[in-house]
């Protein structure tokens, strides 16, 4: 097994249809919880484990996952209600080491348990129209609400399983 990808890449299906999303909002529902189940308790030293030398910490992964939900969060909804919005590509190494990546993990915990209801509260209801819906990415270019949602449901799992790796080191 590859460690960076111990789910493997993401793959993006084509096409991505209704009954795809409603069963990756089951894990998006459900990964907060799983997410906390991870992490609960954990020492410093636990929280300052990594998957492989030089990667991101326990702590560093739950701010990420934190971080990228509130970029996905807020690229899906404007992709919903705006004519392809052009979003701009965020610095995940930047922001992985800004002061408040040091904060304790419940900080964040706090936050992906509130994006993932919400997410999966408008995601629910989504239309195949409205899953074709677009933004206009700085870098990768035009993204479906299809799309983003593949790649939300895949990082999350990404990341908790280079969690649960680097704590079984
Ligand atoms: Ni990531």
């Amino acid at each position: 097994m590859d460690v960076r990808y111990p789910i493997g890449e993401l793959q993006i299906p084509d096409p991505i249809t209704l009954e795809q999303v409603q069963e990756w909002l089951k894990d998006i529902e459900t990964f907060p919880a799983r997410l906390k189940e991870a992490v609960d308790g954990l020492s410093g030293e636990d929280l300052d484990k990594t998957y492989r030398e030089g990667a991101w910490t326990v702590r560093q992964l739950v701010h990420h996952i934190a971080d990228a939900q509130l970029n996905i969060y807020i690229r899906m909804k404007l992709a919903l209600t705006e004519d392809n919005p052009s979003i701009p590509a965020f610095d995940e190494n930047v922001w992985a080491v800004l002061p408040d990546a040091g904060l304790p993990v419940e900080a964040s915990l706090k936050i992906i348990e509130g994006l993932n209801a919400r997410i999966a509260a408008y995601a629910r209801t989504l239309t195949e129209e409205q899953l074709h819906q677009t933004y206009r990415h700085q870098i990768n270019g035009n993204t479906t609400v299809a799309a983003e949602l593949a790649k939300c449901h895949w990082h999350e799992e990404h990341h908790l399983a280079h969690i649960q790796i680097a704590l079984s080191r």
